[in-house]
């Protein structure tokens, strides 16, 4: 079936979570939904909040825009808009967005019949954002722990939070996440490599299968995880990175303040040798 038949078929009304038929039609390539016009309503309060911020400092240079939180001194309070009660609301519409982004893709999913592992991914995501400006700074006592929204400003947060705690590169969490989103290119790679090899081999030359697939891996390696088997794969190894990357960062300050170099001689201490 040609893309745009299939389309027709598909693009009927149903699967809505919220709404009903109201936002249940398409402009253009877009599927609106009710999740569409939350999405555009935050994306477009949030941005516009961000040329505010941006007009009460002295640069107008994209990279160097920086809206940012609150002092640590104002805790957990509403903080005035010019001290960082824009950085604020805009978390606000940010989380708004990205939701709203992900209940848009379980309504298209339910729309079109099928399981809901895009926006589950995505949710990760987002957990991984919400970890940095709101469970990491509530845990902490102030949203002034939360990171600044600008290109090099954020840069900057990561290095000064990271050498807050020693050298980050000893966080085990740290570890485990960067670990995965290594593995994830390898995975990645691979895949990409072995489906083009097989179905792309060039002119002139037959198009192979899933079982030439197969017995690549399994002339290569031992095993085949299987062409659906690399998809699970492949979203657990993705997913992996991004909750390890949110437990790293949340273990550093509310759980341990301490230098990670420090934490590894933590078996020193073990009562069992302590003596
Ligand atoms: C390719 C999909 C397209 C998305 C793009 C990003 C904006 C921001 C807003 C000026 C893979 C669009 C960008 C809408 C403009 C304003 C206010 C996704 C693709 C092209 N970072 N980060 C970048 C974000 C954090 C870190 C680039 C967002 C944490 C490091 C871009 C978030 C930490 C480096 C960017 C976020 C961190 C970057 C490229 C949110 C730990 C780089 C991103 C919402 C996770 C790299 C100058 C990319 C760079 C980079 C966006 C959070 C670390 C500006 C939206 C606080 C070390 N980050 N980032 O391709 O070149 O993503 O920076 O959490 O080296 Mg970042
Ligand atoms: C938070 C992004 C969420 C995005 C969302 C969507 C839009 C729409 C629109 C394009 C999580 C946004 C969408 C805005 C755009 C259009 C149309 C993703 C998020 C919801 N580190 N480190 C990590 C490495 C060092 C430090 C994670 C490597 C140093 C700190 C990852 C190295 C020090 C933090 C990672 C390295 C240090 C991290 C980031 C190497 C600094 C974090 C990935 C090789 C001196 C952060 C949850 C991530 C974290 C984090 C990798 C080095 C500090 C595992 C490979 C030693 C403080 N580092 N790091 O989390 O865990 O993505 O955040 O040296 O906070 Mg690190
Ligand atoms: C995969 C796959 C597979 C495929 C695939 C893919 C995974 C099985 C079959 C898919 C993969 C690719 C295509 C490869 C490339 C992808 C990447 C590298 C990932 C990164 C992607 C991007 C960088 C592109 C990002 C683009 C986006 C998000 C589109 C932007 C769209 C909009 C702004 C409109 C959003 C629509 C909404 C909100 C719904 C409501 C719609 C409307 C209201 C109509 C539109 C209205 C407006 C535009 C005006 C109002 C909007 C406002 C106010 C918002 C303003 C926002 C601002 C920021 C200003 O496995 O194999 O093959 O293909």
């Amino acid at each position: 079936m040609a893309l745009l038949n299939f389309e027709r078929k598909y693009r009927i009304r149903g699967g809505t979570l919220l709404g009903g038929d109201l936002f249940d039609f398409w402009i253009g390539p877009f599927y609106v939904g009710f999740f569409g016009v939350t999405a555009a309503f935050f994306a477009f309060l949030g941005t516009a909040l961000i040329f505010l911020g941006a007009s009460m400092e002295d640069t107008w240079n994209p990279w160097l825009i920086s809206i940012d939180p609150p002092p640590i001194e104002y805790g957990l309070q509403l903080a005035p808009m010019a001290d960082g009660g824009i950085w604020q609301i805009v978390t606000i519409c940010a989380i708004g967005a990205f939701v709203s982004w992900a209940l848009r893709e379980v309504e298209i999913s339910r729309k079109l019949g099928m399981g809901l592992h895009v926006p589950i991914a995505f949710g990760v995501a987002i957990f991984a954002y919400v970890t940095l400006v709101v469970i990491r700074p509530f845990l902490m006592g102030a949203w002034g722990h939360g990171f600044p929204y600008g290109i090099m400003s954020h840069l900057d947060w990561v290095s000064n939070t990271g050498y807050a705690y020693g050298n980050f590169h000893y966080n085990p969490a740290h570890m485990v996440a960067i670990t995965f989103f290594f593995t994830t290119t390898l995975a990645l790679a691979l895949h990409g490599g072995l489906v083009l090899s097989a179905t792309n081999p060039g002119r002139g030359k037959t198009v192979k299968t899933p079982e030439h697939e197969n017995a690549f891996f399994r002339d290569f390696i031992g095993y085949s995880v299987g062409t659906l088997g690399i998809h699970r794969v492949g979203l657990f190894l993705a997913l992996s990175a991004g909750i390890w990357s949110a437990i790293c960062i949340v273990i550093s300050g509310p759980f341990y303040e301490g230098s990670w170099i420090d934490w590894w001689n933590a078996w020193k201490n073990f009562p069992i040798w302590r003596m």
